[in-house]
């Protein structure tokens, strides 16, 4: 099979397109990637001329011999549906998890996204918590990023800030947002950072920069991400309106909600303000 035939393929950059209508990924801005599955690599193998390995910048040991689609350093979303064979590529690391090379794809030259080691990180986290989660989303999402200048930057103050303006969010995303700090991205000390807090959450905001976000699949890793720039950028217009809200929801109804949807919500998200 011809490698833009792929679902897998097709749906990696569905969601670039989405990304870039959604404002998130100016310019270059954002990345995403896929942990490709063992039949998918079989279905398009015949299609692949390996490059020269090159080192990650981190380890990945449990990810080593995989294959991975990723979007390419300094390529732009907005072009990912119009020419995707130069915006994106195939690699597959070595069998130690330490290199990578192209096998596929970025055929007018370039590298995979400068955050490689923060999505290799995180999904090496992932895998080992739940082998079905495959995807990493990194975009800059407005709100959420207007929020990281007003807001404590804390996980437990985004966490309740983000599920009282949307009652799904507490749903779809019950263990709650872990925040970095302000830090340099595209090396390895974000990206340990990141990974770390992947180990709790499928959300991780970048202050100041954007967020990241990991799931099973496309559709339900950028329905989160989307799930909670929403929520966000209703919190940034009410608090254009006010500094503090009239009525909103109570610790209490978060357990009411919890029990009548079968969710787990840390405590620890649902002090007394
Ligand atoms: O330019 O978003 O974090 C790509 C990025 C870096
Ligand atoms: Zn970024």
């Amino acid at each position: 099979m011809k490698v833009l035939d792929a679902e897998f393929v097709q749906g990696f950059i569905r969601l670039c397109g989405d990304g870039w209508e959604q404002g998130w990924h100016e310019r270059n801005g954002g990345n995403l990637s896929y942990r490709i599955k063992d039949e998918e690599v079989e279905s398009v193998k015949e299609n692949f001329v390996p490059k020269d390995w090159t080192p990650i910048g981190t380890e990945v040991p449990a990810l080593a011999s995989e294959y991975f689609l990723v979007t390419g350093s300094g390529k732009y979303f907005r072009n990912v549906p119009l020419d995707p064979e130069a915006n994106i590529a195939i690699i597959e690391l070595d069998d130690k998890g330490e290199n990578f090379r192209i096998v596929w794809g970025l055929n007018k030259g370039g590298r995979p996204t400068s955050e490689l080691p923060s999505h290799l990180m995180n999904l090496e986290v992932k895998k080992k918590l739940d082998p079905k989660y495959r995807v990493v989303y990194h975009c800059h999402c407005t709100n959420i990023i207007a929020l990281t200048f007003v807001l404590p930057l804390t996980d437990e103050v985004f966490t309740r800030e983000l599920w009282e303006m949307a009652t799904e969010c507490p749903v779809v995303f019950p263990q709650g947002v872990g925040v970095v700090p302000w830090m340099v991205p595209g090396g390895r000390d974000i990206a340990v950072a990141t990974s770390k807090l992947m180990e709790k959450y499928d959300l991780a905001i970048w202050a100041h920069h954007g967020m990241f976000a990991a799931g099973e699949d496309f559709d339900l890793t950028f329905g989160l991400m989307h799930t909670a720039e929403k929520s966000a950028e209703i919190l940034v217009k009410v608090l254009s309106m006010t500094d503090k809200k009239r009525q909103t929801i109570q610790p209490d109804e978060f357990r009411h909600l919890a029990k009548d949807f079968n969710v787990d919500l840390p405590e620890r998200f649902l002090y007394e303000k």
